[in-house]
């Protein structure tokens, strides 16, 4: 994120982009009631009617897979109105002439046609966003899960260019990032193609770097991004990019990955699968080795929050079992493979990091521990340095000559469309109750009460009388993949032609039927979009205990004792979407 998580109370618009934060990130949530309270405008552009639709001054119920033709749109009524920051786009900015053409196609009647967003609210939103003196861009997996994805990011920051809102506090563009420590993960290296902080692996200088402080040499190969696993282990031609041996850690990809008949077969034709994780997970099933590590409360460390901020954890209580720390557990691995790894403790990794990565450098423990927090860049240690809560201060930006670039390109539509045997969008999203592949919340009997197994399928209202369904009724949902059963949730929120499944749930597992098609930059799955059918089940009764003895089953495999209660709804008493 270029602002801070503070930030956001204060300003003056917040366009909101396929974000749902009151049921993804409550605290955050909560400041963007609170900048409503101190009268900030917000737009929403979301297919659903969610809680920021609800406070919005403007909802944008754009058709899903459609952003990048409403992102261009508004750069489009920017320029046609003159709404522009010339000054600001002549001296921090390049690339502007061969942008502004490309958007010429994209009137707000055009792009009317594809978004289904009227004309006038095309043409509101960008009067909003670009006179405010203060705009703010909120996006989320509305915008990353698609196979265009990284065009409309660059497009939302276009936006931020073309009316100056970069390098001044409550401006600039968020990604809200997902997990606790994802941007740590990042930050890290847990990427294919970086060392930690965001350092290549594909330049000279830097591996040079890495190897000698590592004193091993090091590849120059950028590695596999998660989602080109399965190929690469059923299809792969070349024998040396063939994968033979998965080694899974934090994940849960038989239950997060696209298209999971494929990924269990993928991690059943594999030589070889180990797993390290807190909680017995669908992918265990899978494994060779498994390997149990401690949990956030039993060890200590850093995480870095969406903001670029690193704030330290500490160790509540201690690990009961046959467990070690992640940490500990890499060490002996790496130490019994032959390169010997001995830290004494987290801060000697930390500080190992902060050598290598002249953004981190400056953020030392003592640091973090006496402000709370430091936000990356911080290159000093000194005591002055106290870190970035907001980027490109003085509209400085990080290409060599110091300015933005716009990018302008073509709208494109999803991979795989409705059609007459799978009419309607299937689009996977979150709930608040419960939490990504659910090993910690499904663990949680208080969260269990309140929503279980099988999850919901969202409909409208008109296409669950279509199809005769009622609220609650369990109801079979396909793909050109594969099918899974989860209940009927009728509701105003969501719009006739598409179904919102949450992929928390492990019988109602909208991974079954979801694909790979993947961003080329980004690698990430258009988990929005996917051609469904969802068909009404004669034999409740049957298709209930069917649920029942699968859930059985999978708790019996998951550790957790078996479910008591059959009435309907009791298993699911859907409590928190309904709410
Ligand atoms: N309770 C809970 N909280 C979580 C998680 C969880 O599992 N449970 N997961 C965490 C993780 S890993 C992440 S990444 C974050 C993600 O948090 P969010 O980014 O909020 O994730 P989603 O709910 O998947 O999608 C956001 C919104 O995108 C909208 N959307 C769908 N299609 C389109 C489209 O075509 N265009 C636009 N503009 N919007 C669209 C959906 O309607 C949805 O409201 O949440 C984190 N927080
Ligand atoms: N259909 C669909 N699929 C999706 C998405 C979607 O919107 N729709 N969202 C995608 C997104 S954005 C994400 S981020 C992924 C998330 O998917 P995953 O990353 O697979 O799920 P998590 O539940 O975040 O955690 C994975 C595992 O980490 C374990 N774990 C927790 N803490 C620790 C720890 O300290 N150490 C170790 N070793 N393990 C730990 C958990 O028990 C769990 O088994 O799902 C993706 N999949
Ligand atoms: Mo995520």
């Amino acid at each position: 994120m270029s602002m801070g998580v503070p930030e956001i109370e204060d300003a003056k618009v917040l366009f909101i982009f396929g974000y749902n934060g009151a049921d993804s990130h409550p605290i955050v949530a909560r400041r963007i009631v609170r900048a409503k309270e101190k009268g900030a405008k917000i737009i929403c552009a979301d297919p659903r009617r969610i809680e920021t639709a609800r406070i919005a001054d403007l909802h944008l119920q754009l058709k899903n897979g459609s952003n990048l033709a409403l992102v261009n749109a508004i750069a489009q009524v920017i320029i046609q109105e003159a709404l522009l920051d010339r000054n600001f786009i002549a001296q921090h900015s390049t690339g502007f002439e061969e942008f502004a053409p490309i958007m010429e196609k994209y009137t707000p009647e055009y792009a009317a046609s594809i978004t289904q967003v009227p004309a006038e609210a095309i043409r509101k939103a960008a009067r909003m966003y670009a006179t405010s003196g203060g705009s703010m861009i909120l996006y989320g997996m509305g915008v990353c899960q698609f196979a265009q994805a990284v065009d409309v990011v660059k497009g939302l920051a276009n936006l931020a260019i073309m009316t100056g809102n970069f390098g001044r506090p409550s401006t600039g563009i968020g990604p809200v990032r997902g997990q606790n420590n994802v941007q740590g993960a990042c930050d890290m290296g847990a990427l294919p193609n970086c060392y930690p902080g965001y350092q290549s692996v594909t330049d000279p200088v830097i591996r040079d770097k890495f190897e000698k402080a590592w004193g091993v040499p090091l590849s120059d190969q950028v590695g596999c991004p998660i989602t080109h696993v399965p190929h690469r282990v059923l299809h792969e031609k070349d024998p040396a990019k063939r994968i033979h041996a998965y080694y899974i850690f934090g994940e849960d990809p038989a239950q997060s990955d696209p298209d999971l008949a494929e990924v269990r077969e993928a991690l059943d034709k594999c030589d070889f699968v180990v797993m390290q994780d807190i909680f017995m997970n669908k992918t265990g099933r899978h494994a060779d080795v498994i390997l149990p590590a401690t949990g956030w409360c039993e060890h200590e460390g850093v995480y870095t929050c969406c903001d670029r901020g690193f704030q330290r954890v500490r160790k509540l209580i201690e690990p009961e079992g046959d467990v070690k720390t992640d940490w500990e557990i890499i060490c002996a691995i790496s130490t019994a493979m032959g390169y010997p790894m001995h830290y004494k403790n987290t801060e000697e990794i930390w500080n190992e990091l902060i050598d290598l990565c002249p953004g981190f450098a400056g953020a030392t423990y003592e640091k973090i521990e006496k402000l709370g927090g430091v936000q990356w860049p911080c290159r000093d240690k000194a005591m002055s340095d106290i870190g970035t809560p907001y980027l490109h201060k003085g509209a400085k930006f990080a290409h060599p000559d110091g300015k933005a670039k716009f990018y302008g390109t073509d709208w494109r539509p999803p991979r795989e469309l409705e059609n007459d045997t799978y009419p309607l969008v299937l689009s996977t999203v979150r709930e608040v109750g419960h939490y990504s592949v659910r090993t910690m919340s499904g663990n949680c009997r208080l969260l269990r009460n309140l929503e279980d197994e099988p999850g919901w399928a969202q409909m409208s209202p008109q296409d669950c009388r279509a199809i005769g369904v009622q609220q609650g009724e369990l109801v079979k949902v396909l793909s050109k993949r594969g099918y899974c059963i989860t209940r009927c949730l009728p509701t105003d929120r969501v719009k006739p032609g598409a179904v919102y499944m949450t992929y928390q749930w492990w019988i109602g597992a909208c991974n079954e039927l979801t694909q790979a098609s993947l961003d080329p930059v980004s690698n990430t799955p258009e988990y929005k979009y996917a051609a469904c059918r969802v068909e009404k089940i004669q034999d409740q009764a049957w298709a209930e205990k069917q649920i029942l003895m699968e859930y059985a089953e999978i708790r019996g495999q998951m550790g957790i004792s078996p479910p008591t209660t059959t009435r309907r709804g009791g298993l699911g008493g859907g409590r928190a979407i309904r709410g």
